[in-house]
């Protein structure tokens, strides 16, 4: 049986390994050294990359290949793709929105009430005897009936503010118009204005060239030094460095980050301040969600390849 060649760029969970190689001969990037080499070896007979949200294929990548027809992500965001170059050539893009939803958002509430109440160092005390030795944990910051402002009212912010719902908080949204479906909550245009009425800011915006260091210094200090901010979308949307001089300075209060420029190495900053929360893009990773993830991607690149329509095209 003929099967289409394939570029795959980072590793997948082992399930994901064997219907991938069953479906397709797939050529695996990021398990040899001379790169290069590897794409001029390979990139002719490419038909398809399989790549993961953080990694995406840039234009050298996609320029590699010139048979290349479609580029399978396996994760929600697409910003990692060239997707001007794929424009100029035809070749379709696709990711996995929806699958992973639930689980992003669930960690963007773990992560608000882990840092807000404490938690890591919460365990640290019972643990290294200080409980019985000093007695109370200091006290912390309640999370129920606080402002809550989510900056991207999409797939993900939507599942985060109906879960701060629960925690009966008052919510606000940015967006690039008010949604019809969000009637309960308010919408405040400028992310300054939602900062400033926030003690929780959720960044949830996919990435872009117009979102990128929307979280500026403006945004950083209007949350303030009681305010926390978490990321659960792309480091690009926070100016990095205005946020690592605001927690080092106390003027915000404390930051819960699942992703980080240049990861998976980060600014080193981050490990002097005790602020912070610091999680290692893990939100889409649970076994379930995962596992959905790997099935839509190989069930894009099969639908490309029987001359079906993608089922969750971008491009
Ligand atoms: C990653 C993500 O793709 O969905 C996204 O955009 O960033 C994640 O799900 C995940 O780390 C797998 O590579």
């Amino acid at each position: 049986m003929h099967r289409p060649h394939i570029l795959q760029v980072g590793p997948y969970p082992a399930w994901d390994e064997e219907p991938l190689n069953e479906a397709f001969t797939v050529h695996r990037y990021f398990a040899v050294d001379d790169k290069p080499a590897f794409l001029a070896q390979v990139g002719p007979q490419v038909r398809g990359i399989a790549t993961r949200g953080e990694l995406g294929a840039n234009r050298a990548m996609i320029e590699a290949c010139p048979a290349l027809e479609v580029v399978s992500v396996y994760g929600v965001g697409f910003d990692a793709v060239d997707l001007a170059a794929c424009r100029e050539r035809g070749v379709r893009v696709t990711n996995t929105p929806d699958v992973l939803t639930n689980d992003v958002a669930d960690l963007g509430i773990a992560m608000m009430l882990c840092l807000s109440r404490g938690m890591i160092g919460a365990e640290r005390w019972v643990r290294d005897g200080s409980w019985a030795a000093k007695g109370f944990y200091p006290l912390k910051r309640r999370v129920w009936g606080r402002r809550a402002g989510v900056l991207g009212l999409g797939r993900i912010g939507y599942e985060v503010a109906k879960r701060l719902a629960g925690f009966s908080m008052d919510i606000a949204y940015s967006d690039v118009a008010p949604k019809e479906f969000a009637s309960d909550w308010a919408f405040v245009a400028d992310p300054v204005e939602l900062a400033r009425r926030s003690d929780f800011l959720f960044v949830t915006l996919a990435a872009s060239a117009v979102t990128r260091h929307i979280v500026d210094a403006e945004v950083i200090a209007a949350l303030g030094e009681e305010g926390m901010l978490i990321n659960i979308s792309r480091a690009s949307n926070i100016d990095e460095d205005a946020l690592l001089d605001a927690l080092e300075k106390k003027t915000l209060g404390s930051a819960a980050l699942d992703v980080f420029e240049g990861e998976p190495k980060f600014n080193q900053r981050f490990l002097a301040l005790d602020n912070v929360l610091l999680q290692p893009h893990h939100a889409s990773g649970t076994v379930e969600t995962r596992k959905a993830m790997g099935k839509l991607v190989r069930d894009n690149l099969a639908a490309h390849f029987a001359g079906q329509p993608l089922l969750t095209p971008v491009l």
